[in-house]
């Protein structure tokens, strides 16, 4: 290398636009780049800690240790979060609609934040101690939530929170092919949220909801009130009806919504621990999820994504847009039931 050729060279020339930036593919003036480009938050939100001013936070919990099929949970959420720039794209595009088919984006109704991921080591309890200190923190601040697993172990350290903090048990609408109900008292497992939180009083099961459930229900008396749609009369069953029926039960109480993505049929969700053919399309369930606008929900979670076996990357991809659509319904209960 020698010499200084600069001078004689040719001046680059930056379209201008009045506002973000100009997509060159596109054409488009858009505030976002392509999902391709750029960091991987959630939803292109801001990666911080600092709750002042937030609405909804995102967070990770990256935990597969309390999983006893498949593993590899534990890059959920990092999987979540670079699937999410893809409906992110439309949480920015446009200011006269939200992505299909929200009528807005919570990403420009509220303000959101990526807390980033629970940190804990990798043998002990902290998973329990250090999720619940930060799910505290997070509704302290009078932050809700929408969690990323991670087992499906994660709604018993969260609902705790909630229930904790509104003083009232929640409903619970479970998208699962599996009751977890296993009468395991001692331990938090993928397996026992339903009986650990019902046992706790953080769930009203009068008021709660299964969806999907296509493996042995159990026999147990304290799990009879719960209404458990199983994976057949989801796939051939009238939806609208299912909705309405849910809307019925849950009516107005405080909602969490938790979705294992096993509750989807295989085909539509490989990259899950334990699967179980039978089950709702990614279509049918956003379907579900968008008849729900209006009921009163404070958080959620998507659970049990595991980027090992995900062909494709499809169930990050569903995983992604079923977060988008529980974030929607927030964003919709906040404007009803919390302003
Ligand atoms: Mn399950």
């Amino acid at each position: 290398m020698s010499g200084n050729h600069t001078s004689g060279r040719p001046e680059i020339k930056i379209p201008e636009a009045d506002e973000g930036a100009i997509s060159l593919v596109t054409g488009l003036v858009v505030n976002d780049p392509m999902p391709t480009l750029g960091d991987m938050t959630a939803f292109r939100s801001e990666r911080t800690d600092d709750y002042d001013g937030a609405d909804f936070a995102i967070m990770g919990v990256p935990d597969d240790l309390t999983q006893t099929m498949r593993t590899g949970q534990r890059g959920g959420p990092r999987a979540f979060r670079e699937a999410s720039l893809w409906p992110a794209k439309w949480l920015w595009a446009f200011d006269h609609t939200g992505p299909w088919p929200w009528e807005w984006s919570f990403a420009r109704r509220h303000k959101v934040i990526d807390a980033g991921d629970v940190s804990f080591g990798p043998f002990d309890e902290l998973l329990i101690t250090q999720t619940q200190t930060r799910v505290r923190e997070m509704l302290d601040a009078g932050v809700f939530g929408l969690f990323v697993g991670g087992a499906h172990s994660l709604p018993i350290m969260i609902i705790r929170e909630y229930f904790y903090k509104l003083g009232q048990p929640l409903s619970v609408i479970q998208f699962d092919a599996h009751p977890d109900a296993f009468e395991i008292d001692d331990l938090v497992t993928h397996g026992n949220a339903m009986y650990l939180l019902n046992k706790e009083g953080a769930i009203d099961l009068e008021r709660s909801v299964s969806i999907g459930i296509r493996t042995p229900i159990p026999n147990y008396e304290w799990y009879s009130p719960l209404r458990k749609f199983t994976g057949w009369e989801v796939v051939y069953g009238d939806l609208d009806a299912l909705v309405a029926e849910v809307k019925n039960i849950v009516g107005d109480n405080p909602t969490y919504i938790t979705f294992d993505l096993d509750c989807l049929d295989p085909a539509y969700a490989s990259g899950v621990a334990d699967l179980v053919p039978g089950g709702p399309s990614a279509a049918d369930a956003r379907r579900i999820l968008y008849g729900l606008k209006g009921l009163n929900v404070v958080g959620g979670d998507v659970c049990e994504l595991s980027p090992l076996y995900d062909h494709d990357g499809v169930t990050a991809f569903n995983a992604a847009y079923m977060g988008m659509d529980i974030l929607q319904l927030m964003s919709h209960a906040k404007d009803e039931y919390w302003s």
